[in-house]
């Protein structure tokens, strides 16, 4: 665990670390995330936001309040699911702590769990419905309400550009191991124009979305069965359900974890995408412009390309964005990606009907 001083934190949000147990929490690329466990009372979530990633804390706690009171109204506030943002006693919903780390505490959920890996289509469906109930509520939010926690995230065509300079650089000499992923994205550049046109021309509107839904993002109940909430709320920001629906087909659909070495047990199962796109359009058909569901498909295509090519110029540029275990381990995620995304490929209009049936 790193060195940070507890003490002080937890006396600011008014604990006391003898009656404390803190924990790191070991989930996620970029955040340091660690539970409080308050002796034979509650727990909470702590954690220190990653400020190379969130250039402005700030306003990302900001958007974080906006999105509670949103779940508030739709709630009430007794009824609301979604962890509270905990105020310290500057009356402030972050501490800012003398080497300029900006930490925040929440509720930590209980009786809860969640999934790296969906193990069955009622899973899908659920955590996909899961996600579609938070867009249902988001989408009475006004996007210029909320600031981009990280501007230009989801931009396709900005993502390719880094990777052509991570390619053109070659600062660790990887580009050569990388060579088939790079080839792979190369061909792919096209994606980002037709984002491009598709938000340029207005049918894709902008709306407040997740922007970061995986399946151990939402929160199931106890058995495992229901959701309760989603989490990760730091990337709820303006963008589109393509990106969200894009990112569930990413991370649902493969047997295996994202960074699972052998890419030949990297499976896309449809069954799996049939249920996760049930589970989303029935909380949302009917407030999803007929675009928006024409386009879901290319949302799923365009997030594994987007997140390999991430993953790809971080292995080429020396692993400095995502937190990594092992030498090869961001290009070997990279690799699941594109594997994936070459199956969807394969049966694109199959896949197509399956949506237009739930839409
Ligand atoms: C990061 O930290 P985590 O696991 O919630 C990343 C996502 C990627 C994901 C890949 C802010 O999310 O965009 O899809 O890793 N988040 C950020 O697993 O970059
Ligand atoms: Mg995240």
């Amino acid at each position: 665990m790193k060195d940070y001083n507890f003490t002080e934190i937890l006396k600011y949000y008014g604990l006391h670390p003898d009656s404390c147990v803190i924990n790191e929490f070991l989930r996620g690329h970029i955040n340091d995330s660690y539970t409080i466990d308050v002796r034979n009372t509650c727990s909470f979530f702590l954690q220190r936001i990653n400020q190379h990633v969130f250039r402005d804390p700030e306003g990302l706690i900001e958007n974080l309040i906006l999105v509670n009171q949103a779940m508030n109204t739709h709630f009430g506030k007794e009824r609301n699911s979604y962890p509270r943002i905990i105020r310290n006693r500057n009356k402030k919903y972050f501490y800012l702590d003398k080497d300029g780390n900006y930490w925040r505490m929440m509720d930590f959920v209980p009786e809860s769990r969640s999934y790296n890996i969906c193990e069955s289509t009622a899973i899908a469906r659920e955590g996909a419905a899961a996600f579609g109930r938070f867009q249902s509520i988001m989408n009475k939010e006004d996007p210029a309400n909320y600031i981009p926690t990280i501007p230009n995230f989801h931009h396709l065509g900005k993502r390719l550009d880094q990777l052509k300079q991570a390619i053109d650089k070659d600062a660790f000499s990887r580009a050569g191991i990388a060579s088939k992923e790079i080839a792979f994205a190369r061909e792919r550049m096209y994606y980002a124009t037709e984002l491009d046109n598709l938000l340029q021309d207005g049918s894709i509107p902008i709306r407040v979305t997740h922007n970061d839904t995986k399946l151990n993002n939402v929160l199931f109940n106890k058995e495992g069965k229901d959701f309760i909430c989603v989490v990760d709320l730091d990337t709820v920001m303006p963008g589109t359900v393509l990106y969200d629906y894009g990112d569930m087909v990413r991370t649902f659909t493969s047997p295996v974890e994202e960074d699972e070495p052998d890419p030949a047990k990297v499976i896309f199962r449809t069954e799996i995408f049939d249920a996760l796109t049930e589970g989303y359009l029935s909380e949302l058909k009917d407030s999803l412009n007929e675009a928006e569901k024409e386009q879901l498909l290319f949302g799923g295509k365009m997030m594994l390309l987007m997140i390999g090519v991430r993953f790809l110029t971080d292995f080429l540029e020396g692993d400095h964005y995502f937190k990594t275990s092992r030498e090869n381990h961001n290009i070997e995620r990279c690799r699941n990606q594109f594997v994936l995304l070459k199956q969807i490929e394969e049966q694109e209009d199959d896949l197509q009907e399956i949506i237009r049936k739930y839409a």
